[in-house]
Order: C-alpha cells, then sequence, then structure tokens
C-alpha cells in the first residue's frame, strides 16, 4: 500500500464546548485549546479533528453554521482560531476542521434571502416543495431528529426540507452555484493553512430526484433516497478537482449507513473523491429494530464480525476509521468495556484494539483518561437537541414509562460525551471556573488530567506507548490483517503481517478469565511481548494454551 501520513496519523477530537473554558462563562473556547496543545502534544497525537467553531446559534452545537467565514462568539475571535493553528504547527501537529455541508443553519444568510421569495436568487440553495394535494408534507420521511423532515414556513408558503432539527435546512446540491460556494469556503479555510476537513454526514448530500415517499407509512425513514444518492460520487469528484486536489490535506467523510462496497468507492485510490471514511455499523451493534434508543445488549461476535468484515472489505483499496466513540456516541468504556474494579483494564484493552487494527484511530476527548457516560436525575440536566426531542417523542407521543425512556438516554445519548473534559480534580473537573453549560460528570474526581498524566499506569500514557508504537512500527499501519479464532465469544485475536514480520494481537473483552488454545501455526513460534495492559506477564509454560485475566490484551511480535 501508498504511505500516506494520514494512514500513518493518530487523530483526536475537540469538541470545543467541552474542552476547555479560559474566561469563565461556561463555555470552552478556542484559547481554552490553546492552554493545552502540550498536553495534545504530550499525548502524542498527530492531527486533530475541531469540531465547528463558526458562527452558529447552536440549535445544534455548531452543527448548525450561520456563518462559514467567522468563528462563533463564545469561542473566540479569527485571531484567536489563528494562534491556535500556529501553536498546533509550532508543535508539528496539523489541523482538520469540521465541513458541514448538507445543511446550514436557518439564520445563514443565505436561508433568510432563500425563504424570502420564490423569486429570490437563494432560492434554489436550499430545497423548497409545495405541500401535498391535502396541504401535508412533500413526502413522509423523518429527520434524524425525529419527526417530519419537512417544515411549512409561512412567507412563500412552501415547505423545507431538513433531514436533521427544523433550524438545519438542507442545502441543494443540484444547485451548481451553491456547489462553487462551498468550494470557495473550503478554499478560503485551506488557504488559512489547515490540513485538512473532516465532511459532516458527506454521503447525505445528493437526494434521489423527485424526494419519493417511503413504504406506506405517514411518517417513515427515507434514507435510501439520500444516503449515498445518485449524484454523490459527481460531487465529490467534482469537489475534489476543484478544491482537494490543489493541497496536500487528509480528508475524512462522515457517513452514516455506507456499506463496505460504498466505502470502496468513496475511498478507492483511483477514485478522486476521499481519503477515508468515517462509518457507522459497528455502533449499531446494540441497537435493536427501532434504532439507536432500541437497547440491546452486544456481543464480541457482533461487533468482530462488523470489524472483520471492514477489514477484510479495505484489505487491497480504502481506508476506514478505527473509533469506538466521537461527540454523538456514548463513551467507549461505558459501552463496551468496565467502569468498575476493570476501568483502567478494559479501556486499556478496547485503546489496543483501536490502535492495531488497519485504520487511522480517532481519539475522542477524554478517551485517553477513561471518561465515562453520566446519568443526570432529570431530563433538565441534558442540553442534546436529539436527546431532548427523542424524550419528548417517546414520552408524550409512545407513552414510554420514565424510567424505560431515561435507560435509553443513559445508555446512548449524546450528552455522554459532550460532559466537560476533566483536567483535574477540583470544581468541576477544572473545566471552568464558572458554571459549565452542561453539568460535569461527578467521576472528575478520580478521572482527570492531572491524575492520569502523574500515574505512570495510566490509560493517559498506555495511548502515549501505543501512539509510540505506531509511528515506530510500519507493520501496524500497513501491515495486512487475519483473523484468528474467529468463532470465540470472549476473546478477539488476530495477526498483522509486513514483509515477512507477523504480530500477535489477543484481546479479552470480558471481566472473567479466558482461557484459549492457539493454532499450531502460532503456537511454535517464538515471541516477544510488545505491549500488554497488564505488567506482570511471564513466557507461559505451555506456549499453545493461555489464560487471559480479566480485559487482558496482550501484542506479541511472532519469530519463526
Ligand atoms: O448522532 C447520531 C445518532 O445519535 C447520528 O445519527 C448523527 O446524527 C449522524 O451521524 C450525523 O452526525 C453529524 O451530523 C449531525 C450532528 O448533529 C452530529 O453531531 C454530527 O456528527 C448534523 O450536523
Ligand atoms: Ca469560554
Amino acid at each position: 500500500m501508498k504511505r500516506a501520513f494520514w494512514k500513518e496519523a493518530v487523530v483526536y477530537q475537540i469538541y470545543p464546548r467541552s474542552f476547555m473554558d479560559s474566561n469563565g462563562d461556561g463555555i470552552g473556547d478556542l484559547r481554552g485549546i490553546i492552554s493545552k496543545l502540550d498536553y495534545l502534544k504530550e499525548l502524542g497525537v498527530d492531527v486533530i479533528w475541531l469540531s465547528p467553531v463558526f458562527k452558529s446559534p447552536n440549535d445544534d452545537n455548531g452543527y448548525d453554521i450561520s456563518d462559514y467565514r467567522n468563528i462563533m462568539d463564545e469561542f473566540g475571535t479569527m485571531a484567536d482560531w489563528e494562534e491556535m493553528l500556529q501553536g498546533i504547527h509550532e508543535r508539528g501537529m496539523k489541523l482538520i476542521m469540521d465541513l458541514v455541508v448538507n445543511h446550514s443553519s436557518d439564520e445563514h444568510a443565505w436561508f433568510m434571502e432563500s425563504r424570502s421569495s420564490k423569486d429570490s436568487p437563494y432560492r434554489d440553495y436550499y430545497m423548497w416543495r409545495p405541500g401535498g394535494p391535502e396541504g401535508q408534507e412533500p413526502n413522509n420521511w423523518v429527520s434524524f431528529f425525529g419527526g417530519s423532515a419537512w417544515q411549512y414556513d409561512e412567507a412563500t408558503g412552501e415547505y423545507f426540507l431538513h433531514l436533521f432539527s427544523k433550524k438545519q435546512p438542507d442545502l441543494n446540491w443540484e444547485n451548481p452555484v451553491l456547489r462553487q460556494e462551498v468550494y470557495h469556503m473550503m478554499t478560503f479555510w485551506l488557504d488559512k493553512g489547515i490540513d485538512g476537513f473532516r465532511m459532516d454526514v458527506i454521503n447525505c448530500i445528493s437526494k434521489t430526484p423527485g424526494l419519493p415517499s417511503v413504504g406506506g407509512d405517514r411518517y417513515a425513514w427515507g434514507g435510501e433516497h439520500f444516503m449515498n444518492g445518485p449524484k454523490i460520487h459527481d460531487y465529490l469528484q467534482e469537489m475534489n478537482r476543484e478544491v482537494l486536489s490543489k493541497y496536500d490535506i487528509m480528508t475524512v467523510g462522515e457517513m452514516p449507513g455506507a456499506t463496505v462496497e460504498q466505502a470502496k468507492d468513496y475511498t478507492g485510490k483511483d477514485r478522486g473523491e476521499l481519503n477515508m471514511v468515517f462509518q457507522f455499523e459497528h455502533m449499531d451493534v446494540d441497537s435493536g429494530p427501532y434504532g439507536k434508543w432500541d437497547l440491546r445488549p452486544w456481543t464480541l461476535k457482533g461487533l468482530r464480525d462488523i470489524l472483520h468484515k471492514w477489514q477484510v472489505g479495505l484489505a487491497e483499496d480504502g481506508w476506514n476509521s478505527l473509533y469506538l466513540n466521537n461527540h454523538d456516541q456514548p463513551r467507549m468504556v461505558s459501552r463496551f468495556g468496565d467502569t468498575g474494579a476493570y476501568h483502567k483494564q478494559s479501556a486499556k484493552m478496547l485503546a489496543t484494539l483501536l490502535h492495531t487494527l488497519k485504520g487511522t484511530p480517532y481519539i475522542y476527548q477524554g478517551e485517553e483518561l477513561g471518561m465515562t457516560n453520566v446519568k443526570f436525575p432529570s431530563i433538565d440536566d441534558y442540553r442534546d437537541i436529539e436527546t431532548l426531542n427523542m424524550y419528548r417523542e417517546h414520552r408524550y407521543e409512545h407513552g414510554r414509562s420514565e424510567e424505560e425512556v431515561m435507560a435509553s438516554i443513559y445508555a446512548k445519548g449524546r450528552d455522554n460525551a459532550r460532559t466537560p473534559m476533566q483536567w483535574d480534580a477540583s470544581p468541576n473537573g477544572g473545566f471552568t471556573t464558572g458554571t459549565p453549560w452542561l453539568a460535569s460528570n461527578p467521576d472528575y474526581d478520580r478521572i482527570n488530567a492531572e491524575q492520569a498524566t502523574a500515574d505512570s499506569d495510566s490509560i493517559f500514557h498506555y495511548y502515549k506507548r501505543l501512539i509510540q508504537l505506531r509511528k515506530k512500527h510500519d507493520i501496524m499501519v500497513y501491515g495486512s490483517y487475519e483473523l484468528i479464532l474467529p468463532d470465540d465469544d470472549r476473546i478477539y485475536v488476530y495477526t498483522r503481517e509486513l514483509n515477512g514480520e507477523r504480530w500477535l494481537i489477543i484481546l479479552n473483552f470480558f471481566g472473567e478469565p479466558a482461557e484459549f488454545i492457539l493454532p499450531d501455526e502460532l503456537a511454535h513460534a517464538s515471541r516477544e511481548l510488545i505491549i500488554s495492559n497488564y505488567d506482570d506477564i511471564e513466557a507461559p509454560a505451555d506456549i499453545r494454551q493461555f489464560t487471559l485475566r480479566p480485559y487482558e490484551a496482550r501484542v506479541y511480535s511472532l519469530t519463526k
């Protein structure tokens, strides 16, 4: 495989509202980020992905942009942003910005013009349609955040499409003038020196012509008509020709619903589209038929089958992101690990997985500390629009019980990931001297960066070691992947191989000891331990048979 910096990089995602508040207003900001760049440098990450910092009324915390070329007041100024970028570059790191162009805010000047009249030159920047014969919505699609994906607008008597909240009208990519606006805006940021883009729901920008309804229900999920739509590759190839190809940058497409085959089309080396996908298939392992709130226990087999399918599917061409949480997902250690006795071990085991599969690892802020999910007592303590909409709908329209709805929120709500970063054991984890916009997780007294950087056995230091190993060993980036023991329901075992070198990765996913026997082919090799989350590993008497301790992870280099 061809070398590329974005294959070798480890990415760190900052959700700016919750990272560090520099002025005591309870909202994270750019000067807060600047003050923590040395921390990120010490961790050793290469690329920072910054969730949106543009002007926004914050209906969806910055994913509703009202001015793509200016910084949100709460976060600081363009001068602060420039200082931050310089600070990142001075430390040898790179910055990718969030590109949110499936939709804008309804407070963007384009939309205000667009809604003002059917004759506005901006009308076709968005997706307006007349109502149906009985004045109903133009089709039956529901939005990602619940309810109809259409909003009626008095001024011109038509509906506009919004796949997300009604304050996030969808941009009309069919319109070449709109596409040029977007390309100019991208060029504006690239010329300021950024190193790439994370592209928000970029596989949703092309919709089936005619915007047909789905199924027979009054409201239904219309994903088949806007995920991986008919012109998506034309748009991405045009964007690549006109903008991306002119810079040495990294691009990652956030793509809910993307399959392995589609991912190859988005990221294949001769396709001229994007560098890598950020897909969600493995994030559905614990969802039932009604979606994310419909809780199901996950199984190792379920998770491994999906990860494996992607490893194999993109083995020769295409590239994937490796992650178990982000700002939209619950905390990985709460979901797939243990927050009790094996907090440290399980967080390190999951980290071992993320850094030894093939792909680019993404660390979400606080993951390197083992930050956990939160259980606030009341819905009033929550801020996320998706969570608040879901609560209303499930409680009052579907009549589900308070306990049941809160259980879904505790397990899957996006605010789990958005509680303030825990820097030290002082009030609010040192995130702010004021009142945080979303309450802190009370476990900051135990789980915080000050504690973690001081403790050489911490999750933080283990991440540091994994990141350094990736820099030293090409096999972790470019090695081929092979699954061993495909049917074991407690441990995940695989090898990586490059230029005659072979590594063996063994992960116990549960809190009980697990015994297993290696296939002969691997058992007869002599081996050197590269890293483990337990520090007292002796060479087993029987080289074939292992007993792994709870959540134990081992990485060996095998020699023939
Ligand atoms: O969060 C989700 C499920 O809980 C996803 O469906 C998510 O909405 C989807 O992956 C798209 O996410 C991105 O676009 C949204 C924004 O709210 C998310 O924060 C962002 O990551 C709209 O811009
Ligand atoms: Ca602030």
